[in-house]
């Protein structure tokens, strides 16, 4: 069997990938290791940035999520015991989308198959050949068969668990990393929200996070100690602690039954480039940033459109596109990864760490400055919204 390309993964990035092709009329089949079901009910992210929302509305894949998604252009840092509360979009003039992924996901599976674009999900054994020879192949298995699809490229959509990222060679690539050294607990109640937004807690127990889902679910976040696992954070320890560390006077947190409760291994990665030979690598498979500033999506949409968009002009004669592809969304990356950094600062280190409060006065600096500097505030919006300059 041939196509023009393959795509393995159906994550945002895969999806929006495969999706694009079909639309320009560019023959691909998807490969996804999960099932459809599966995939279309996995809760991660939930923020979608504007500049990341209206390219998929021009694109025509942003049309329920538009329709859909509430949108937010405000949080509460809650430091000291007292509400800070931070209008970016005032400043910057861009909002949040709020659409849970798995709807994303949905839709854009939906959008492909509709269209009757060629997806094959729960293969296993997913192997890459020839990458840099003019025609690569990939080989799996599916329903109890081996398969093998000859292509002209292959897209390695399959996040930060899958298997492409595997074939670039170590001469010539790097892998910058970085880790926080610390955890986050990860958590899902159904409990109604108890702001209308996100709220940030600074606090020296460590931070502290609520963000609003859906009227019924909300999610939260807890810093938590490196090595500690799900099994130290009994239901009742999660209340105290997210009560402690988010407490303003007048503003109890609605406690609910915990559905989701999973400590995240906080570090990043970039590999560097995104390619080789044959193979072009796409959102997490290239470089993961951990949920601190909720970027991860935002950066595999950014990947998805270059990448279509590279492919597109390979096959209409210009390939210089496919070759500058990985130069292309290495800027983001790094801006975002910085953001991040500088972000997890303020977060994680006030939290009282030994004898020396160095590192938390720092960040009560940083802290201070922020909400007393409109140019500080200014330069923090337009990256906390994200890419709305050439950067
Ligand atoms: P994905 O979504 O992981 O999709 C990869 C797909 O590849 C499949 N796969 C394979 N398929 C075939 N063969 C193999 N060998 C395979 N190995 C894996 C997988 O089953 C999967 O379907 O990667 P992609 O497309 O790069 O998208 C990345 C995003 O999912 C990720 O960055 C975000 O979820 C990160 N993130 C957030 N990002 C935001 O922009 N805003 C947020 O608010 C936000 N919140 C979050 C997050 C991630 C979280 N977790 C779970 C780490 C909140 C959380 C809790």
């Amino acid at each position: 069997r041939r196509t023009a390309v393959a795509v393995v993964g159906a994550g945002p990035a895969g999806l929006t990938v495969a999706n694009l092709l079909r639309r320009a009329g560019i023959p691909c089949v998807l490969l996804e290791r999960e099932s459809r079901a599966f995939v279309e009910q996995r809760p991660r992210a939930g923020f979608i940035e504007e500049w990341a929302v209206r390219g998929l509305e021009q694109r025509g894949l942003g049309e329920r999520l538009v329709a859909k998604a509430p949108q937010h252009a405000e949080f509460e840092f809650r430091f000291a015991g007292r509400r800070h509360r931070f209008r970016y979009g005032d400043v910057t003039g861009q909002r949040h989308f709020v659409y849970p992924q798995q709807l994303l996901v949905t839709d854009l599976v939906a959008q492909y198959t509709d269209a009757g674009g060629e997806a094959v999900f729960e293969v296993s054994d997913v192997e890459l050949h020839d990458l840099t020879s003019d025609s690569p192949a990939v080989t799996f298995r599916a329903g109890g068969d081996e398969h093998r699809i000859d292509c002209d490229f292959i897209a390695g959509c399959d996040g930060a668990r899958g298997v492409t990222q595997g074939y670039l060679p170590p001469e010539t690539t790097v892998k910058a990393h970085h880790d926080y050294g610390i955890g986050w607990l990860a958590l899902l109640a159904e409990a109604p929200p108890s702001a209308d937004g996100v709220l940030f807690g600074i606090h020296p127990r460590g931070f502290g996070a609520h963000m609003a889902r859906t009227p019924d679910v909300t999610r939260f976040y807890l810093q938590t100690a490196a090595g500690e696992t799900e099994a130290d954070w009994p239901d009742e320890r999660v209340w105290r602690e997210l009560q402690a560390r988010l407490a303003v006077p007048d503003g109890p947190i609605t406690e609910g039954r915990l559905i989701e409760k999973r400590v995240l291994d906080m570090h990043n990665y970039v590999v560097e480039p995104m390619a080789h030979g044959r193979l072009y690598l796409a959102g997490e498979s290239a470089h993961l940033v951990a949920p601190i500033a909720a970027k991860g999506m935002n950066l595999a949409l950014h990947d998805a459109f270059l990448l279509a968009e590279a492919f597109e002009a390979h096959y209409a004669g210009d390939s210089a596109k496919l070759a500058g592809y990985s130069a292309a969304c290495l800027p983001l990356v790094w801006q975002y990864q910085e953001f991040s950094q500088w972000l997890s600062d303020i977060f994680h280190h006030t939290a009282a760490t030994g004898e020396n409060p160095f590192q938390a006065r720092i960040a009560e600096a940083r802290m201070r400055r922020l909400l007393g500097s409109p140019a500080a505030a200014a330069a923090f919006a337009e990256l906390y919204i994200g890419k709305n300059a050439d950067f």
